[in-house]
């Protein structure tokens, strides 16, 4: 069985973190399963949304920590720049929304890898950790830079620091993540978001999400630029057309993300 599954269904690709006997920690083989994945969700036209989650009771405990000790251990350097790097740098550049479902634990690289995606959403009983400095290590997987983003820099640096554990319905409130869903439906609730963006206008919201990229590095005058510059490309597109048109004629839309 493959260590990440990918099932197309609806116009969203399915990825699965599928090593539940380990909380879906990362080795070697899931990393680049992953990568090869989320690479065939970018290519695929089917593919109009991306919804990331876990087999088991766990989203991911980050890296497999039995893969950094002994002989044949990883180095840091290669686990990142080989892992999650190309991952977090895959997830924020697929021009498609990307879901992530958190359905258990995230910890390490699993939470900052789902904290990098478009939307966040978490089952109640799931929990996110900033595992690093627990094992004297940093924040990676883009942690650093998304958390104090989402959170604010005294909160992002109390999380790493201190390594809590944070409940999901606290990293709700503190703007960590979008929704969270009782666990009994969590499952169809989040794919319900997932189905819904699959509907929508692709190319607009990958322009979105592009855009999004720029705005915190962004000056006001260069971000109105990228702006200016990303809507000359949404107004070509066939599903702004039919959106104008919808609207105009109060008929639902059929947009076909093209
Ligand atoms: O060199 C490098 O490390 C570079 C990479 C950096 C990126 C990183 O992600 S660093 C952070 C790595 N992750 C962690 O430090 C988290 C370690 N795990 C935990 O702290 C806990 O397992 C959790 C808080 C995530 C969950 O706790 P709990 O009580 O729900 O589950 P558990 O019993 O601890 O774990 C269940 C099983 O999964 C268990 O195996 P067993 O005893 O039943 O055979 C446990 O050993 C295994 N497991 C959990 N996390 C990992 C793991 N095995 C390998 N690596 C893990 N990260």
């Amino acid at each position: 069985m493959s260590s990440v599954l990918l099932q197309i269904e609806k116009g969203i690709g399915v990825i699965t973190l599928n090593r539940p006997e380990k909380l879906n920690a990362f080795n070697r083989e899931m990393a680049l399963d992953l990568q090869s994945k989320l690479d065939e969700c970018a290519s695929s036209p089917e593919v109009r949304c991306l919804y990331i989650t876990g087999e088991g009771k766990g989203f991911s405990a980050g890296q497999d920590l039995t893969e950094v000790t002994g002989p044949e251990a990883l180095g840091m350097e290669q686990i990142l720049s080989e892992h999650y790097n190309p991952i977090v740098t895959s997830i924020r550049n697929i021009p498609k929304p990307v879901v992530a479902a958190v359905n258990g634990v995230a910890a390490g690289a699993g939470a900052n890898i789902a904290l990098c995606c478009d939307i966040v959403l978490a089952s109640q009983s799931a929990s996110f950790i900033q595992a690093f400095s627990k094992i004297g290590l940093i924040p990676d997987s883009g942690g650093t830079y998304f958390l104090p983003r989402l959170v604010g820099w005294q909160r992002a640096s109390a999380l790493m620091m201190l390594g809590e554990k944070l409940g999901a319905p606290e990293a709700l409130t503190m703007g960590m993540i979008y929704k969270v869903f009782p666990d009994t439906e969590f499952k169809s609730e989040s794919f319900k978001i997932a189905l819904q963006l699959a509907a929508m206008p692709t190319k607009a919201l990958g322009l979105t999400k592009h855009a999004l990229n720029y705005s915190f590095s962004n000056s006001l005058e260069g971000q109105l630029l990228t702006e200016n510059e990303l809507q000359q490309k949404a107004v070509q597109t066939d599903d702004y057309r039919e959106g104008v048109d919808a609207f105009l004629k109060k008929r639902e839309p059929k947009f076909k993300g093209q």
